[in-house]
């Protein structure tokens, strides 16, 4: 069972990490640090494709549910990173019920959806099951986060084969003539969040949000989210050692 799934059957919330830096090293270490699942960003992030297989591998063996966002909504890389065991595929920039619908294709096998048979790592983990495991095997999140997916909001919602909404807080800001930036509380930006949950519940789907830092995620449990993404590596990184650094001078 996907662990992901298993803590949203059980009424929880899942709590992930975002890697910004394509290292098997960091990937492997981090995924021990208790987190529920670890995601490795096709779009903006360093990794590329070639760099999946290894990072999802290194995320599975260090102990959380191995997730990616893909670069953009594309049937052919959200295939191959299924093919490769990521567990969780958070697509970008959904606009409209009919990209909605191709993301929530490219994740099932026919008669539900147009997947490709060849899965090579979940296989291991499945065995000759796999087939009829493999859709709840995958949580998948459709990200809303411009002017089209927020005027398309319910229509979005309305496809089915896909879990839910993950909301892209600086994506959102742009759209809403706002500034991005970290954990943003402008109340403009917070009513929009606190509209797209309330949609998401109303139409039965999951959502998620992704966040800078550990109270702005704990906000966002609070307010009804299924998924929080805390901290991108790299800004882990880059923190302490700006407080080493300055320690240091004292
Ligand atoms: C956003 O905030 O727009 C995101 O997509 C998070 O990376
Ligand atoms: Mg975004």
């Amino acid at each position: 069972m996907n662990r992901i799934r298993a803590i949203w059957n059980a009424g929880g919330a899942a709590i992930i990490g975002w890697l910004n830096i394509p290292s098997i090293l960091s990937a492997e270490a981090l995924a021990g640090c208790g987190y529920d699942g670890l995601l490795v960003d096709l779009q903006h992030g360093a990794a590329t494709l070639d760099d999946a297989p290894a990072l999802l591998l290194a995320i599975e063996h260090g102990g959380a549910e191995p997730l990616a966002r893909v670069a953009a909504n594309n049937a052919a890389e959200i295939m191959r990173l299924l093919d490769f065991g990521a567990y969780g595929i958070i697509a970008p920039m959904i606009n409209s019920a009919a990209e909605a619908q191709a993301f929530a294709d490219a994740l099932h096998y026919p008669p539900r959806g147009s997947r490709s048979y060849g899965p090579r790592r979940p296989q291991r983990r499945f065995g000759p099951d796999y087939l009829a495991a493999a859709s709840a095997s995958v949580v998948s999140l459709a990200m809303v986060e411009t002017r089209d997916g927020l005027a398309n909001l319910d229509a979005i919602l309305a496809v089915p084969g896909y879990d839910g909404i993950f909301i892209g807080p600086s994506d959102l800001a742009l759209a809403l003539g706002l500034s991005p930036r970290p954990d943003n509380d402008d109340p403009l930006l917070i009513a929009t969040i606190s509209d797209i949950i309330a949609r998401c519940k109303a139409a039965g789907k999951r959502v998620g949000i992704y966040c800078s830092g550990a109270a702005y995620a704990r906000r966002m449990i609070a307010a009804g989210c299924d998924i929080v993404s805390v901290t991108p590596d790299l800004l882990m990184l880059t923190d302490s050692a700006r407080a080493v650094v300055a320690a240091t001078r004292g």
